[in-house]
């Protein structure tokens, strides 16, 4: 049991002992066939369900709303006690009329199953309405207890800020879980800020810190802290430095919203885009940040055909006509070559895959290594494909070779994961290309969220967070070897942002790109 744990339990046993003595605590269930039913919600009969009934909710119709007291205003526990036989499924939640998330999702399940979530509710009668968005499901109940305490969260945890070369103010997201946020302090002054709320997100905002009072900060890593009235402060770190480093190899995950576009700069000064995102995308945000920085692209790799991963291949072909491209067709199962530098091994290629499973099950996942560190691309496969390489590389011994620094969420952690093949990799670093709708998949808020995230956390000691380009940017990942490398994230998508172009004024010339 380590310190920190420690710490938090204390903080914890303290804060539930606080709520229970200021407030009264609430466990309360609400059967669903006493909810209030609209549209082609049915109540049926199943000496399974607690007290023998539950309701139907057809995809797409109906809606079931609970209603629930509390004696006070505070955050409390929802548990959903639901059966989803055929898949996953996601529906709408409203809490008093308001619906924050999109949607939330639900694990396939046989068997009677409870989901938690937590939500801000009022002293007096409160309305909580599931509404059918996505996928049959039958539901039991609805159990409420609290007040609970989530604590608050940021993301990013740590960025950089290169005076010099940095002209951008620096956003964080702050998810409050409704802890009185107070304020920051820097060196114990107050730092000033703007908060702006998040619209999918209940009790979190936005958090932006001028670059005039970055500008004021010395060099090195220095520590902001986030303040609340009844909570543990929590740091912010950032590394402030006069110019960016010059690494070997740059890794740069752009924000193409629900699709992938990751660019590399390699060590030998070639270009990899792996995906382009959509038409839209490439357009609006991959080819201006190509110009921006007046990248010429070498080489593309499309992991599988999806308009979110190869809808832009057109416009690069037509910009870029000496561009090598490459798919899932072109590399096999466990090859290992050397590509401009990197060491990479295919861990899932097209023969992977099949019609059943479709296009994801055969997308490109692989490792690639450079001095010692490793980045994984999860392309958009399955959790069964995830399995299929755990047993392969528990079969050959080699688990070694799946331990990565950084992984690139499969299929967005929108579809589903291996929570032992995620645990196995061990990365510092999570990054999920998805956008507002993965808080309503349930491989993310609850296998990745509540799951494995914990169990790295607690046992590995080596997992910084998970990275959502959608929330916090494009994220800049500099490695010189696995001792030396750095990440950073950058809100603002169309700006300039300092990193290493190694390539030639006579390339430059050829495609004329010059500034
Ligand atoms: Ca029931």
């Amino acid at each position: 049991m380590n310190h920190r744990w420690i710490q938090w339990l204390f903080i914890h046993l303290y804060l539930s002992i606080y709520l229970m003595g200021q407030f009264p605590s609430v466990n309360q269930i609400v059967e669903a066939e006493d909810a209030f039913l609209q549209d082609s919600i049915v109540v049926k009969r199943d000496p399974s369900a607690r007290n023998k009934h539950f309701v139907y909710m057809p995809e797409k119709q109906g809606s079931v709303t609970f209603q629930v007291e509390v004696g006070t205003t505070a955050r409390y526990a929802l548990y959903i006690a639901y059966r989803s036989s055929d898949a996953d499924n996601a529906q709408h939640i409203l809490i008093n009329g308001k619906e924050y998330a999109p949607e939330i999702g639900f694990s396939v399940s046989r068997n009677w199953t409870e989901i938690r979530h937590s939500a801000g509710l009022k002293t007096g009668q409160n309305n909580i309405e599931l509404r059918a968005s996505w996928g049959n499901m039958d539901i039991d109940y609805l159990r409420i207890t609290g007040p609970v305490f989530d604590p608050p969260e940021i993301t990013p945890v740590q960025n950089f800020y290169y005076k010099y070369q940095n002209d951008t103010d620096l956003v964080i997201q702050l998810e409050k879980n409704h802890n009185a946020f107070a304020n920051i302090t820097h060196n114990n002054r107050t730092v000033p800020f703007q908060s702006d709320s998040v619209w999918y997100l209940e009790d979190a905002v936005t958090i932006t810190i001028p670059s005039r009072f970055l500008d004021t900060l010395q060099d090195g890593r220095t520590e902001f802290v986030f303040n609340f009235n009844h909570t543990e402060s929590i740091p912010f770190h950032l590394n402030v430095c006069e110019s960016a480093p010059e690494p070997d190899w740059t890794i740069i995950s752009l924000d193409v919203r629900h699709g992938t576009a990751v660019l590399m700069c390699l060590p030998n000064e070639k270009t990899l885009l792996i995906d382009t995102g959509t038409e839209a995308m490439c357009k609006k945000n991959v080819l201006p940040f190509l110009d921006r920085h007046y990248i010429i692209l070498d080489y593309l790799w499309i992991t599988h055909h999806h308009a979110d991963h190869d809808g832009g291949v057109p416009l690069l072909q037509q910009k870029y006509p000496d561009l090598v491209m490459t798919d899932y067709h072109d590399y096999q199962t466990d090859e290992r070559f050397d590509f401009e530098g990197i060491d990479v091994l295919i861990l899932n290629s097209h023969s992977d895959g099949n019609d059943t499973a479709g296009e994801n099950s055969r997308s490109l996942s692989f490792r690639m290594a450079y001095q010692g560190f490793v980045y994984t691309h999860g392309g958009d496969i399955y959790g069964e494909n995830q399995q299929r390489i755990l047993k392969s590389y528990t079969r050959k011994n080699r688990l070694d070779l799946l331990k990565t620094h950084v992984y690139h969420a499969n299929h967005h952690f929108h579809g589903s994961v291996n929570i032992s093949y995620l645990k196995t990799i061990d990365p510092c670093l999570f990054l999920v290309s998805g956008e507002e709708h993965i808080y309503g998949r349930a491989a993310y808020t609850h296998h990745v969220k509540q799951t494995v995230l914990p169990f790295l956390r607690d046992n590995n000691h080596r997992l910084i967070e998970d990275l959502l380009p959608f929330e916090v940017g494009h994220v800049v990942i500099r490695v010189q070897n696995n001792k030396n490398w750095q990440y950073e994230t950058y809100y603002h998508l169309d700006k300039k942002i300092p990193f290493l172009n190694p390539q030639s004024q006579s390339r430059r010339d050829h495609y004329d790109i010059n500034p």
